[in-house]
């Protein structure tokens, strides 16, 4: 399947500076307690703790148990005594581009000052808010008044409508909203006020709302319960004194991608949490002091929580934070910002690089690059041709490319090639090696060990600081999910194979499997394959029920602009798919799109597809980005027959 590697030789990183990558990973097996004691003083502890891990009601984890510490405190308050006052903690980069550099100084204040404001409305320890805001500072502003002083907060991505918005309102419990009057995105103004209008008619636990006014379009204000952010938060230089937390006092709760039924509110705390995400930050990608890191991820997802707000911060680094979208409004936005601010590090998805790609290697090629020295991904499994496209027209072959495998409720990065321990060689489409104090293992159904080159479910087998503490008003289900399946171990839903080299490789979600003549296939293999074809830019597949074979695969496909025209362009690609991966894989129907149907994060919902083809009810669509993707999808498959 990913017949590419053999092609690409495999790159040499060695980073002599750091190569004690196995000894680190050894001790964190080994000597976890030791391990952990040293790892966990990226933070600066208010009361260290008396207990490492306690394990006494699985899989309920307490780490770090006994300490107490704030993390707007560790974000903000220790850079501005050290060295870092006058620092840049974020160069914010608006869709006009506008521009914005707040330091650590300055954002402290702020921070102060909005969590002075939520005491003022009646905001304590505990009770819970939710965030619904752009990429505007605004937001990392809420986050951090929320952590020091002990508020719960929920992120809510404010590409998610009224109906989505009520369910995480309700099952939150949230009282206070903050939200912007609207949001930028690709030239058109978003109404977030009004969303949060209708989504408070469906709830009744929010009694404020603070509105910040991003746009300037007209909103309704009620009375009595709607206020402007300006009119409320004073810019001035007050002290809110941090509440020190406990290590498993929650920080935040945030809703798990909607690619299942109803969505999951994991609940990350305050210690294990921020030990983790800085910790990972630092061995994955080593940034040093003078760094420039941009996380291109929304705010709105784990990857913000983690790598734009809380890790970065934790570690006093400056970062990038751009409202916008990436091809807006020409597709070398992303190449251009890289220039512009001499980006140093670069962590983005796979799904941005493929939708790059298409334009063309020129795009990047107008832009000086150079600053560039370590390029990320996550998201997705990254398939070699994406791999090889960012590592050769991105990074100019001399970035090592580090394909970070995690998920909301890992808090951060489970495995990833190690930067700042001393790289390995690296794989394309190749996760390489667990983070210290990560220890995966790759089973079968009955919960055997597979042997190395054979494909099974990943699980880890031992908790880790970073790991969701439950699931809020479901334990039930968090034991179930996530602990069920493997007694002891939690289980990540996730297909992998571990190489004869040792390497992981992710093979995409378990629960989307093929069996086709008896045989199971990844959905993710046969997309690989797919879009490894010359003319293929995207493309979801899935499992059709047939009398004879059990199911037969179905696959949409996203063409390359060049190849639209193409009239043999299916028998193509069939026969590329013949060649790769054997006449198994080829799938039965493949029917040409403009565009899939996608998450606002950019996950392609091949179930809404396979719903959509098959007549069936596709169940949750509210994360749903591009709806106009259904009607395409439901032409292709009538005309089909
Ligand atoms: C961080 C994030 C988690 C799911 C996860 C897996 C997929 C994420 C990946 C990857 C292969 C990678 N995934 N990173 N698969 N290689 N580098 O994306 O969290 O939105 O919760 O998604 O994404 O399937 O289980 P989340």
């Amino acid at each position: 399947m990913r017949e590419e590697n053999e092609a690409l030789p495999i790159k040499e990183f060695y980073n002599p500076r750091k190569s004690n990558y196995e000894e680190v990973y050894r001790k964190s097996m080994e000597e976890p307690e030791k391990f952990w004691k040293e790892a966990s003083k990226v933070v600066e502890w208010y009361r260290d703790y008396d207990v490492m891990l306690d394990d006494s009601n699985p899989p309920f984890y307490k780490w770090f148990k006994g300490g107490k510490l704030n993390v707007s405190y560790n974000a903000l308050d220790r850079h501005v005594k050290m060295h870092r006052r006058n620092k840049a903690a974020y160069i914010w980069v608006a869709e006009n581009g506008e521009e914005k550099i707040v330091t650590y100084d300055g954002l402290l204040r702020r921070v102060n000052n909005f969590a002075r404001s939520l005491i003022d409305l009646g905001m304590k320890k505990g009770d819970r808010i939710i965030i619904y805001l752009p990429m505007i500072l605004e937001a990392p502003v809420a986050m951090l008044a929320c952590a020091r002083i002990g508020v719960v907060f929920s992120f809510v991505f404010a590409g998610y409508g009224a109906g989505a918005l009520a369910d995480r309102i309700k099952d939150s419990g949230a009282k206070l909203i903050v939200t912007s009057d609207g949001a930028n995105r690709n030239g058109k103004v978003v109404e977030l006020k009004k969303i949060v209008d209708e989504a408070l008619e469906e709830t009744s636990s929010v009694g404020t709302v603070i509105v910040v006014k991003r746009t300037g379009t007209s909103v309704n204000m009620e009375e009595g319960r709607d206020i402007w952010w300006h009119d409320t938060v004073k810019d001035g230089q007050t002290h809110v004194e941090p509440e020190w937390m406990d290590a498993n006092d929650p920080l935040y709760l945030l809703y798990s991608s909607g690619t299942t039924g109803k969505p999951k509110g994991v609940l990350h705390g305050n210690g294990g949490y921020s030990v983790w995400v800085a910790n990972t930050l630092k061995w994955a990608f080593d940034p040093q002091e003078d760094d420039r890191w941009w996380c291109a991820a929304d705010i709105g997802w784990v990857t913000g929580h983690s790598y734009i707000v809380f890790a970065p911060l934790i570690l006093g680094l400056t970062s990038i934070m751009f409202e916008g979208a990436i091809t807006y409004p020409a597709p070398d936005r992303m190449w251009e910002i890289i220039e512009k601010y001499r980006v140093n590090i670069l962590y983005t998805s796979p799904t941005a690089i493929r939708t790059l790609m298409r334009y063309g290697d020129r795009y990047p090629k107008m832009h000086d690059l150079s600053t560039l020295k370590t390029l990320g991904t996550v998201g997705e499994p990254i398939n070699p041709a994406a791999w090889k496209w960012y590592y050769e027209n991105v990074g100019n072959s001399k970035c090592p490319i580090i394909d970070t495998y995690w998920q909301t409720e890992t808090g951060g990065c489970m495995i990833a090639p190690s930067l700042g321990l001393g790289l390995p060689p690296l794989k394309p489409g190749s996760g390489t090696f667990p983070m210290p104090g990560v220890e995966p293992v790759v089973l079968d159904e009955n919960g055997k060990e597979v042997p190395a080159g054979q494909k099974g479910y990943i699980a880890y087998k031992r908790p880790w600081p970073g790991m969701l503490m439950t699931l809020n008003n479901d334990p039930e289900r968090f034991k179930q999910v996530y602990f069920e399946k493997y007694p002891g171990m939690y289980f990540c839903a996730d297909y992998a194979m571990k190489d004869q080299d040792g390497y992981y490789w992710l093979l995409g979600r378990s629960d989307e499997v093929l069996n086709v003549s008896g045989h199971r296939l990844g959905t993710i293999e046969v997309e690989d394959a797919l879009i490894s074809s010359r003319e293929v830019a995207e493309s979801a597949v899935f499992g059709k029920p047939d009398s004879v074979k059990g199911e037969v695969i179905v696959a949409f496909v996203v063409l390359k602009d060049e190849f639209v025209n193409d009239r043999e362009v299916i028998a193509k690609i069939r026969k590329n798919i013949r060649e790769n991966l054997g006449p198994i894989y080829v799938p039965e129907e493949i029917h040409i799109v403009k565009t899939l149907p996608k998450t606002r994060s950019g996950k392609i919902m091949r179930r809404v597809v396979k719903a959509v083809a098959l007549n069936q009810f596709p169940g949750d669509i509210s994360t749903l980005e591009n709806t106009a993707s259904v009607e395409e999808v439901k032409e292709a498959i009538e005309e089909f027959r």
